[in-house]
């Protein structure tokens, strides 16, 4: 690229990232509770009018970039809702709010709420421990910073002990998530195997009924870019059957006909506990670190033998019954190892050959959730086709993280990264994007609501990593130019002797 492209492309990415920060702004809602003011930002005022665990672990990273107090209310504002038992909810319910369904009511989870606040019964993928480190890092003031961390680490340390004491009984590496929903890639036909053990004719009645009468995501939103009836029929049958155990996760785990050690969740936990082990080490906790660093080794290993040498890809296991069996459909979750450190050299060449395959994930704007050449790629429908940001952001790191490993990693994210942001600019801030080139067909363009925090936040984030990669490159150049030219002035100086 010339240089009067390179200057105009970041002009236009510095725009982008001007109604990228105004969106964040824009959806940021004031809940009071018990007296006390929260600042949550919302994903998107369209649809999604509560907090979101990962998305808001995302938003902070996103804020730290022009609005550091916003960063860490963000996170304060998560952490207030915080189990007795160290469990985060996925959604952290403003009870004033209708539009999302399902309400707060459908959980039964008033009896372990903290400070008043309702939360779901289940988590999400464990960020936290990564946003603390982002925000920790980009702080202007390291001693600020360092009493931010004596608020915020007993929460994460209390998160990851609960997430080792219930989602990985068996002590294995792997954590087990006990709802789609869990996973964050909800409709993803790398559910599809295990959902069928939970038999829709058990679902209560009254359970569809209120799916049928309550269900808002597809009116507000478009029928054809949300889940069908049948998975929310099992998505709100879970929480029912949970709901119904008390919340015991013991046996929720042990006894649930969907129990999936997941590989996108167990990758995020190895960053993550990297993450809480650094933060430690910073703080002088230097053998409490050690703690947390052999968790993510444990799992970092375990990921390597959750590959499977017949499908060539890293699977999720179905451990439902004490059965432990490999769920083979190929989706995105097969390159987050990528991000964890898991990889081998042989897997690496692999994966690297199956990423950057045309007709399976290296589509005009990767990275497809599903391959577009799948049986089960539907190209508007959330997790079963559509490129995200998020996970784009995950497969960027993870090839970074293998740069000097393979001479194509490093030019590949690069790509990725460019990629991704002009994705975003072109066809919108919206919540999931078409993997194929926009020619002005509905089909091509963003899907879900729009305005949506995620994608802003994440916007941010990415826009960083290209400054500093130009950096990098300009650095490079002017190193290349002063070696060139070093023989030059040596046969100058040669000639002046
Ligand atoms: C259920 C908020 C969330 C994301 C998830 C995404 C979607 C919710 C829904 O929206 O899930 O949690 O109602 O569809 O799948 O990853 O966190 O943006």
């Amino acid at each position: 690229m010339t240089s009067v492209k390179k200057t105009k492309k970041l002009k236009k990415y510095h725009a982008a990232s001007k109604q990228a920060m105004q969106i964040l702004r824009d959806n940021i809602c004031e809940v009071i509770t018990q007296g006390k003011i929260y600042r949550r930002t919302v994903p998107s005022k369209e649809f999604y009018v509560h907090q979101w665990k990962w998305d808001s672990e995302s938003v902070a990273m996103g804020l730290i970039h022009f609005d550091e107090e916003l960063a860490w209310d963000e996170l304060r504002a998560l952490l207030a809702g915080q189990w007795e038992n160290g469990m985060i909810g996925h959604v952290t319910y403003n009870k004033d709010e209708t539009k999302y369904y399902p309400q707060h009511y459908v959980w039964r989870t008033e009896k372990f709420s903290q400070n008043g606040i309702i939360t779901s019964g289940i988590t999400q993928p464990p960020i936290l421990g990564i946003a603390l480190e982002y925000l920790y890092q980009h702080a202007s003031s390291k001693q600020k910073a360092q009493q931010l961390l004596a608020e915020f680490l007993p929460a994460l340390i209390k998160y990851h002990n609960y997430l080792k004491a219930y989602r990985d009984p068996e002590n294995m590496g792997l954590l087990t998530v006990i709802h789609p929903w869990e996973s964050g890639t909800d409709n993803s036909p790398r559910w599809d195997q295990a959902l069928l053990q939970l038999d829709l004719k058990k679902i209560p009645p009254r359970v569809k009924d209120d799916v049928h009468k309550n269900r808002t995501d597809n009116t507000l939103g478009k029928k054809s870019h949300r889940p069908h009836h049948e998975d929310y029929y099992r998505f709100l049958g879970l929480i029912d059957m949970y709901a119904d155990m008390n919340w015991d996760y013991e046996k929720i785990v042990k006894t649930s006909p969907f129990a999936v050690k997941d590989i996108i969740f167990t990758s995020i936990w190895v960053k993550a506990n990297e993450a809480l082990a650094m933060l430690l080490e910073e703080t002088g906790e230097t053998k409490f670190a050690a703690k947390y660093r052999s968790w993510a080794k444990q799992s970092q290993k375990a990921l390597s033998q959750t590959w499977d040498p017949k499908t060539k890809q890293f699977c999720d296991i179905d451990v439902n019954n004490g059965h432990y069996k490999l769920l083979h459909t190929p989706t995105i979750a097969m390159f987050l190892p990528l991000y964890a450190g898991a990889v081998t050299e042989q897997q690496l060449d692999i994966l690297l050959t199956r990423l950057f395959n045309p007709r399976e994930f290296w589509t005009k704007y990767p990275v497809p959730s599903t391959p577009a050449n799948s049986p089960f790629f539907e190209i508007a429908r959330y997790w079963r086709g559509p490129t995200w940001p998020l996970t784009n952001f995950f497969i960027y790191e993870g090839l970074k993280r293998y740069e000097k490993k393979h001479p194509l990693t490093k030019r590949m994210a690069r790509i990725l990264l460019e990629k991704s942001l002009d994705m975003i600019v072109e066809k919108g801030w919206y919540e999931s994007f078409s993997p194929h080139e926009d020619v002005g067909e509905e089909e091509h363009a963003g899907f879900g609501f729009g305005k949506f925090s995620w994608t802003a936040a994440i916007f941010l984030q990415l826009f960083e990593r290209y400054k500093k990669a130009l950096a990098e490159e300009k650095m490079q150049k002017k190193q290349i130019t002063a070696n060139l030219q070093q023989p030059k002035i040596a046969a100058v100086l040669h000639l002046d002797e």
